[in-house]
C-alpha cells in the first residue's frame, strides 16, 4: 500500500486530470469528490475514478472544459445543463438556487441534465444536510443490472440517497445502490485478482457467478433485495431519466458505444425545507427524531455513514492508504 495525505490525493488527482486535458473548474471539482471518497473510506469511489475520468475523456464521452447552465424552470424546479461534463461542476452550479426555492418553497428539485456521472451520492446530499435541508438523490448508471426474475441487464447501479440534519453532528445520511453492491466493488475485486461473493451477479445464462470477470464483461449484476431492489432500480430509471427529459442506463450505455466510459444521463436531487414545513416548531420535531437514532445505537446497532464518518476522521490524522498497483497506474497517466 502507498500512504498519501489527503493533500497529496488531491494534488495527485488534480494533476492528472489537468495533464490530461480538463480545464482546472472541472479538475478541482472532480478532485474534491474523488478525494472525499478516498477519505471516507470509500475506495469504490475514491482515487480509482480518476482512471475512469480519463479513459472518458480519450474516448471522447466527456466535455473536458463543459459550463454548466443553470435554468430557473418552474417556482419548484432547477435545471441544470451539464452540456456533457461531470456532474460534480453542474451541482455546484445548482446548488444555490435549489437552496433558495427549498427555504422558499418547502420543497424543490434540482434535475442535472447531460452529465457524465461516476460519484457517490453522499458528498452532494451531506451538503443539502449541512445546510439543514432534508434531501433525497437518484441517478441511473449504465444498463449493467437484470431485473429480479430475469438475467439480461435492464438497469443500472441506480443509487437513491437520503439525508437528515442533526443538530450539532454529522447528518444521518445513506447512500446506497439498489444493485447489491456498486459496480465499482466489483471492479476493485476484479483489479484484486479476488472472487465475488454469491448473489452479487449472474453469467450469461442467470447462473450464479463469483467470478467478476463473468459478471462484468458476461453477465449480469444483481438488484439487492429480489423484487424490492428491483423495483427501486425502475423508480430511479424513470425519474432520473424520463421524468427530467433524460437517459436511461440502456440509453446510456448505447451512448458509451462499446467504450469504457462513464455513464451519461441525469440526476435528481429532491430538497424538503423543515422549517417550511413547520415553522417555529420545526426544533422540537428534529428533536424527537432523535429517538429514532438513539433507539437503533441504543442496541448496538450502527447508522449508515457512521463507518465513513469515523474514516474520515482517522484520515484527516494518518492520511490514506491506495493499493500500490492503483499508484502506478494514476503516476502512469501523468507520463
Ligand atoms: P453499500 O452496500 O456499502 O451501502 C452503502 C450504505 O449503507 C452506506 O450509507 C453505508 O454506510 C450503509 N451501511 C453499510 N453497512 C451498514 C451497516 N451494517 N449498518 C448500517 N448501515 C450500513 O454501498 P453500495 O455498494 O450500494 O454503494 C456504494 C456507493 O456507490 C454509494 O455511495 C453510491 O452513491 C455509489 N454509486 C454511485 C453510482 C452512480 O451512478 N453515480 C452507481 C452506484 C453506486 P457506511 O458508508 O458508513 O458504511
Ligand atoms: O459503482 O456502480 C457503480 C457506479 C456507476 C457509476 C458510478 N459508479
Amino acid at each position: 500500500m502507498i500512504r498519501l495525505t489527503l493533500s497529496e490525493a488531491h494534488s495527485l488527482a488534480c494533476s492528472i486530470l489537468l495533464h490530461n486535458g480538463f480545464c482546472a473548474d472541472h479538475a478541482k471539482a472532480v478532485s474534491d469528490t474523488i478525494v472525499a471518497g478516498e477519505r471516507d473510506g470509500c475506495a469504490s469511489h475514491g482515487l480509482y475514478r480518476v482512471l475512469g475520468c480519463v479513459s472518458s475523456l480519450k474516448a471522447g464521452k466527456v466535455v473536458a472544459d463543459a459550463r454548466p447552465e443553470v435554468v430557473d424552470q418552474a417556482p419548484s424546479i432547477v435545471r441544470v445543463d451539464a452540456g456533457g461534463g461531470f456532474s460534480q461542476l453542474a451541482f455546484q452550479a445548482g446548488l444555490p438556487l435549489l437552496q433558495a426555492k427549498t427555504h422558499s418553497n418547502g420543497i424543490a428539485a434540482l434535475a442535472i441534465n447531460r452529465c457524465v456521472h461516476f460519484s457517490a451520492l453522499w458528498v452532494e446530499i451531506e451538503q443539502l444536510a449541512e445546510a439543514g435541508l432534508v434531501a433525497l438523490a437518484f441517478t441511473p448508471s449504465h444498463a449493467w443490472v437484470a431485473p429480479a426474475g430475469g438475467h439480461r441487464p435492464v438497469f443500472g447501479t441506480n443509487p437513491i440517497a437520503f439525508g437528515w440534519p442533526r443538530a450539532g453532528q454529522h447528518p444521518y445520511v445513506f447512500d446506497f445502490a439498489t444493485s447489491a453492491i456498486a459496480r465499482g466493488d466489483i471492479e476493485l475485486h476484479r483489479r484484486a485478482g479476488k472472487a465475488i461473493p454469491e448473489g452479487w451477479g449472474v453469467d450469461e445464462h442467470g447462473q450464479p457467478s463469483t467470478d467478476p470477470n463473468v459478471v462484468l464483461d458476461r453477465g449480469a449484476m444483481l438488484t439487492f433485495g429480489g423484487h424490492k431492489g428491483s423495483a427501486l432500480a425502475a423508480m430511479v430509471e424513470l425519474i432520473a431519466g424520463p421524468l427530467i427529459g433524460d437517459l436511461t442506463s440502456a440509453e446510456s450505455l448505447a451512448h458509451a458505444d462499446g467504450s469504457k466510459a462513464s455513464p451519461y444521463h441525469g440526476e435528481l436531487l429532491i430538497a424538503l425545507d423543515p422549517r417550511r414545513f413547520l415553522g417555529d416548531a420545526a426544533d422540537q420535531h428534529l428533536a424527537r427524531a432523535e429517538a429514532v437514532f438513539e433507539s437503533i445505537e441504543g442496541q448496538g446497532a450502527r447508522l449508515p455513514s457512521a463507518r465513513r464518518y469515523a474514516a474520515r476522521a482517522r484520515s484527516l490524522v494518518e492520511g490514506v492508504e491506495i493499493p500500490q498497483a492503483l499508484y502506478h497506474d494514476l503516476r502512469a497517466l501523468l507520463a
